[in-house]
């Protein structure tokens, strides 16, 4: 057996449920990756239910961590992924990170999930955006924004699929060899949402370098599916290397998969719009029950090239 590519995760942890590391640390394990993983907040639960109590960790809190690693040897990750980051100092951190990482492993890809909000709202601090802008999309090997956080990198709306293409070109050149935009509303589309993704890495013969899928969008509700995404198109584009359209399909074969079989294990609360506590558990995304799933899926939708 070959030795297992190694990630480092700096994301979330919830002690019940699934968003951040426990959408992460599970499925990387199951796809035989070594994973180890940086909890940036350890919370009782994640943020979509009425209430939830815990810590959170800061920049010099998680340069100890990097410090206590470094005295031992242990910096070498063919991967690094940062998710859903609190505060400014954690990101220069993480920033000061990659450069350290980098060091060890010239050729460490770096994935960030860019997380700063969704549909119009800023749900991280306002001084994030600017450190994103001008600090970590230069560092990010393939980075994953939705539509919001594609128009907060770049400074504009983004209404059409060419203009979408056009924003992925434009984040190319600051960097990040790979773009996908996890979720896209062309305007006018109530019934789907596309993921359109760009690549400037050479492809197989006749496989294309810039791509979307259309999804219809689901009136379900769902929490930790944009963490569950960048740890499928991780490992995907992991192992289908010079085939993003073959990596982007499978990874929205599982993701799908897995929210169809949560919708179906949920129930009416599912579709609910109260969001109490009871609510929330049922909507947890059920990774477990259906982790065949996450190594497989039957495809349902094409990606096509653009
Ligand atoms: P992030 O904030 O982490 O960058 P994101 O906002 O794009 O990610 P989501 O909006 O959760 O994350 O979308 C990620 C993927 O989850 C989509 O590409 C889609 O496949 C799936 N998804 C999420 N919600 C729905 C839904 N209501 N119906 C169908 N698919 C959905
Ligand atoms: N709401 C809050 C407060 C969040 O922190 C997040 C993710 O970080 C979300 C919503 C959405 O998460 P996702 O897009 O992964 O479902
Ligand atoms: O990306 C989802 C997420 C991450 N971390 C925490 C959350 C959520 C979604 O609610 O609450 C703490």
């Amino acid at each position: 057996m070959p030795a297992a590519k190694r990630v480092l995760s700096i994301q979330s942890h919830v002690v019940h449920g699934y968003v951040g590391n426990r959408c992460a640390v599970f499925p990387l394990q199951l796809l035989g990756f070594d994973v180890d993983f940086v909890n940036t907040v350890q919370f009782s639960n994640h943020t979509g239910y009425p209430s939830w109590k815990g810590q959170i960790m800061d920049g010099n809190q998680l340069w100890e961590i990097v410090e206590g690693l470094q005295t031992n040897g242990l910096l070498y990750y063919d991967y690094l992924i940062s998710g859903y980051i609190g505060s400014a100092s954690l990101l220069k951190t993480i920033a000061s990170l990659v450069e350290l990482l980098r060091k060890q492993n010239a050729d460490l890809t770096y994935i960030c999930d860019p997380v700063m909000g969704d549909h119009e709202r800023l749900y991280v601090s306002p001084d994030l955006v600017p450190l994103y802008v001008e600090n970590i999309v230069a560092l990010a090997s393939i980075i994953t924004p939705n539509q919001f956080e594609a128009e907060k990198l770049l400074g504009r709306k983004i209404r059409t699929e060419q203009e979408a293409v056009a924003a992925c070109q434009e984040l190319h050149s600051r960097g990040p060899h790979t773009v996908v935009i996890t979720s896209f509303h062309p305007e006018g589309a109530e019934d789907h949402l596309l993921v359109i993704a760009s690549t400037t890495l050479p492809q197989e013969e006749g496989m294309p370098s810039t791509l979307r899928m259309q999804i219809p969008r689901s009136k379900a509700y769902f929490t930790g599916t944009g963490d569950l995404t960048v740890v499928l198109l991780l490992a995907n584009l992991d192992k289908h290397t010079g085939q993003l359209k073959t990596a982007v399909e499978r990874s929205l074969a599982s993701l799908q998969g897995i929210l169809q079989a949560t919708v179906k294990a949920a129930g009416d609360a599912a579709f609910a719009t109260v969001r109490d506590a009871k609510v929330a558990k049922q909507r947890e995304l059920r990774l477990i029950e259906n982790q065949h799933l996450l190594k497989d899926a039957p495809i349902q939708y094409k990606a096509v090239a653009l």
